[in-house]
């Protein structure tokens, strides 16, 4: 079993993550954390209390944390995940309330009060409010089992020619996250622009037949619509789940282990995140990240139909 804490800004594939992690047995999400991002940090916040309400997971507490990178203005994805940051559905009102205090300490006290070597951070957001956990408790590090996350990519861009948006958004806090000792997976563009949303697979979502298949269908029809418009694509990349995936089958995907660091100097490069890749694989002492290269398609997608089914 693996014990999570998602720390997202949903967002359309932020959703599916978070129906993954809920639908999955293998995974036991122990909350959900949010960050501006997508949309603000209140419209992101909303949506994940909303698509866990959809999930009939009101069992999961959801704590907001920060609504603005450490020290460049928000810039959202409007373009991508609309003006609620999941626009194409209607979004049910949430019943559990908010959770009170900031993700940051609620991360903290989260994992300082867990077994070390229990809890893995899942970011599929800007870094923030994981840098500054990290930086209010340092003592967080050694005890996170790892950091699974999504952004970054070693040899493609999507909000630059070089930096993807959850990198570029705040590169500080990812510079942060990256330089730090706990074991980490980069799950990046590479890896995420093969988790494509075609027509085949769209199909089977809608063949489950239920309330959440529809709505999963929705995002993913508005998803479709705004690749096509912005980013050159036929079918939508679903970035987001690939990271849960990894957890529950790291069969889903190949890795190879590297160094990794983020730019953070003004000008072209800003955000992109760096690869070393030159020499021999290290071993995993000699170094603690490794990115993802090679997706598995269909047990990938296999995961996300059997856990909205599942859901019921
Ligand atoms: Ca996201």
């Amino acid at each position: 079993m693996q014990h999570i804490i998602l720390d997202c800004d949903p967002g359309h594939d932020d959703a599916m993550a978070i129906l993954l992690a809920v639908g999955n047995p293998g995974i036991d999400l122990i909350g959900v954390t949010t960050v501006g991002g997508n949309q603000s940090l209140d419209k992101v916040t909303y949506n994940a209390r909303s698509v866990l309400e959809m999930a009939h997971a009101t069992d999961i507490p959801v704590h907001a944390g920060s609504d603005r990178p450490l020290i460049r203005p928000l810039e959202v994805a409007a373009s991508i995940h609309g003006e609620t940051g999941l626009d194409g559905v209607t979004l049910p009102k949430p019943t559990r309330p908010l959770e009170q205090g900031h993700a940051a300490n609620w991360i903290i006290d989260t994992i300082m009060g867990s077994e070390p070597g229990t809890i893995t951070l899942v970011p599929t957001g800007p870094l923030t409010n994981i840098a500054l956990a990290a930086r209010l408790e340092p003592r967080i590090v050694e005890r996170v089992k790892e950091v699974v996350l999504m952004g970054g990519g070693v040899h493609v861009g999507n909000w630059s020619a070089v930096a993807e948006f959850n990198i570029k958004t705040d590169p500080e806090a990812a510079r942060v996250v990256f330089r730090e000792a706990w074991p980490l997976t980069m799950v990046g563009l590479d890896l995420t622009h093969q988790a494509l949303c075609t027509p085949q697979v769209q199909s089977r979502i809608d063949a489950i037949g239920t309330d959440l298949s529809a709505f999963a269908s929705g995002l993913m029809d508005f998803f479709r619509k705004s690749y096509q418009n912005n980013q050159d694509f036929i079918d939508p990349p679903v970035h987001d789940p690939c990271t849960v995936a990894y957890l529950i089958d790291p069969s889903v995907m190949t890795t190879r282990r590297c160094p990794l660091d983020v730019e953070i100097a003004d000008g072209p490069t800003l955000g992109m995140t760096v690869a070393d890749l030159r020499g021999p694989e290290p071993s995993a002492k000699d170094c603690h990240t490794q990115v993802a290269l090679k997706l598995d398609f269909d047990k990938f997608w296999n995961l996300i139909i059997d856990a909205i089914t599942r859901i019921g």
